[in-house]
């Protein structure tokens, strides 16, 4: 196969929670680089590194203040380096993240810009005065409040669709865009392996910036839906393409909230040689949507199969997905649609099976390969992510109480994801002998690499039994997706085909016992490749969680 990216296994890391290896309570470069045998030995060949360069650290690093700088409390620019050669020496892959939709309030840029109404980079930001003493139109931020904010410097208002200290790059400008694809080259002629490309689907305006419909009076209105995704953002993609990306042989994945899957082939269908892969939203906000109507729904098995089934079949040989059920702005998965308290290990398992062996390049997140799950917060006063915080402060505007507004927060809140990597059952999960930055899930003692590594059974050696089997069998890799059972509200069973060789996953999502139709899946003779209970079982019966993989 052509692209190396496809047989790929990726792993997601967020530095400031992976590892400490100078005791300041800071995950940092040094720390990465010291557990790349760990990445290397579970089988990962691709790493995507959430942001490390200089920020004031608003939104964690997604706010950049130089983009050829490292933050200094990861390390340098030197430890950067040995980082990539490390990678690089044992055969895996290096992608970061590239955040331009936005730069930080301190971006010289951005500085510039707002030093008054005639710099020369005045308009690489998006500057409008006010309407009669207000904001220009209602929009609301992302975060939460106006998504405009007054600078007295000028008397005009800069757009900001995340926090106030995100201010939104000009993306028209193309001297804005110049100056970004340098920095693209910059990375990449050091060697980097390609870009995960950070809210893609915000970079293109509505060019009126009107207001959006408000039926209900609301002090601002949401309009990130209606603008995600906007027409005319495909231009800015094929010219960064053209500009950038086409002259290297690296990866691209663009984080695209917004795509349908029937948008998915514009995006990376190969004919049209834009990105090679986007990371969709429809399952995410699939149970998103759900804790909103429903607060302790978990699964919607079914829905979910028509998600991933339509990704999986609309690409099918037209362009290639990307595989994931969670990221850093995501709780965790076992918590949400699995059952942490009574089926913890299977629940874990069975879910990795189901998502990771579809077609496409499968990605992880530190921690999920042990299960972590959501932490627990006491009170408001133990969120730590800016979006935590402000929507705590809308919601108490809409008069929830304090109770509600904690419940919510601890089931959807970005700080479950963030809590630091679980290595041991030394103080803090062995992620650090100072405080760490934000405390460790207290089931550290439990959830740990060094006991998981140790057990024959664990979540950790699925994970790498899955990647193991995926790395030898070109089926689980080229072949074609089918869904069988397609009604079936417990159980996720599909097909992976390519020529005479073929495979079946089949998952139970609930707690009971499920039958099989053996044969109406026709499973007679197959060989059981992989399960997630100690014993075979039944081939007619399904154990709470029970996933087996099963090849012809
Ligand atoms: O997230 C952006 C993101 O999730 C939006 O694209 C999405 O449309 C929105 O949250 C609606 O749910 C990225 C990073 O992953 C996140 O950590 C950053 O906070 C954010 O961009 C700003 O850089
Ligand atoms: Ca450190």
């Amino acid at each position: 196969m052509a692209n190396w990216w496809k047989e790929a296994v990726a792993y997601q890391i967020y530095p400031r929670s992976f590892k400490d290896s100078n005791d300041d309570g800071i995950g940092d470069l040094n720390g990465i680089t010291d557990k790349l045998d760990y990445l290397q030995d579970l089988g990962i060949t691709l790493i995507w590194i959430c942001p490390m360069y200089k920020s004031p650290n608003d939104d964690n690093g997604y706010d950049i203040s130089d983009y050829q700088q490292i933050m200094a409390e990861f390390g340098t620019m030197a430890d950067f380096d040995r980082l990539l050669e490390q990678v690089h020496a044992r055969g895996m892959r290096l992608i970061i993240d590239l955040v331009v939709n936005h730069t930080s309030d301190e971006h010289p840029w951005f500085l510039e810009s707002s030093a008054s109404r005639n710099n020369p980079k005045r308009d690489w930001y998006i500057w409008r005065d006010g309407k009669k003493g207000a904001e220009p139109n209602n929009w609301e931020s992302i975060f939460n409040g106006s998504a405009w904010k007054y600078s007295a410097t000028s008397g005009q208002y800069f757009l900001h669709l995340f926090s106030e200290r995100q201010p939104d790059l000009n993306w028209e400008n193309p001297e804005v865009r110049e100056a970004v694809y340098t920095m693209m080259r910059w990375w990449l002629d050091k060697g980097i392996d390609g870009f995960r490309i950070d809210a893609i689907c915000h970079m293109k305006k509505e060019s009126a910036l009107s207001d959006m419909p408000n039926p209900l009076g609301l002090p601002f209105v949401p309009s990130f839906e209606r603008h995600l995704n906007y027409d005319g953002l495909l231009d800015y993609v094929d010219d960064m393409c053209e500009q950038v990306f086409n002259r290297y042989d690296i990866v691209t994945v663009g984080e695209m909230n917004g795509a349908s899957a029937e948008q998915g082939e514009a995006w990376v269908g190969e004919q049209h040689g834009r990105l090679n892969m986007i990371f969709q939203f429809e399952h995410v906000k699939l149970w998103q949507d759900g804790q909103r109507d429903r607060p302790d729904a978990g699964l919607d098995l079914i829905g979910l199969k028509n998600i991933f089934t339509r990704w999986q079949t609309l690409l099918e040989n037209k362009g290639w997905n990307a595989l994931y059920v969670e990221n850093h702005d995501l709780p965790r998965v076992v918590s949400g649609w699995g059952d942490v308290e009574h089926y913890h290990h299977e629940s874990a398992t069975a879910i990795a099976a189901m998502y990771f062996l579809m077609k496409g390049t499968p990605f992880i997140y530190q921690g999920q390969e042990l299960g972590m799950t959501n932490t627990h917060f006491a009170s408001l006063d133990d969120f730590d992510d800016v979006a935590a915080k402000k929507r705590a402060v809308e919601m108490r505007r809409q008069g929830r109480d304090e109770a509600d507004i904690l419940a919510f927060l601890s089931r959807s809140g970005r700080d479950n994801s963030r809590t630091p990597m679980q290595w041991d059952d030394c103080a803090n999960g062995g992620f650090s002998a100072a405080t760490p930055w934000y405390p460790a899930n207290g089931n550290y003692r439990e959830i740990n690499v060094a006991r998981q590594r140790e057990d024959s059974g664990s979540i950790l050696n699925f994970y790498r039994a899955l990647i193991a089997l995926r790395q030898q069998m070109p089926v689980l890799i080229e072949g074609s997706y089918a869904l069988l059972l397609p009604t079936d509200p417990n159980i996720y069973a599909y097909t992976r085909t390519l020529n005479d060789s073929q495979a079946v996953v089949i998952g139970n999502f609930s707690p009971q016992d499920q039958d099989v139709n053996v044969q109406q899946l026709a499973l007679e003779g197959w060989q059981l490749l992989l399960g997630n209970y100690h014993d075979e079982g039944e081939l007619q019966r399904l154990r709470p969680y029970e996933t087996r993989i099963y090849q012809r």
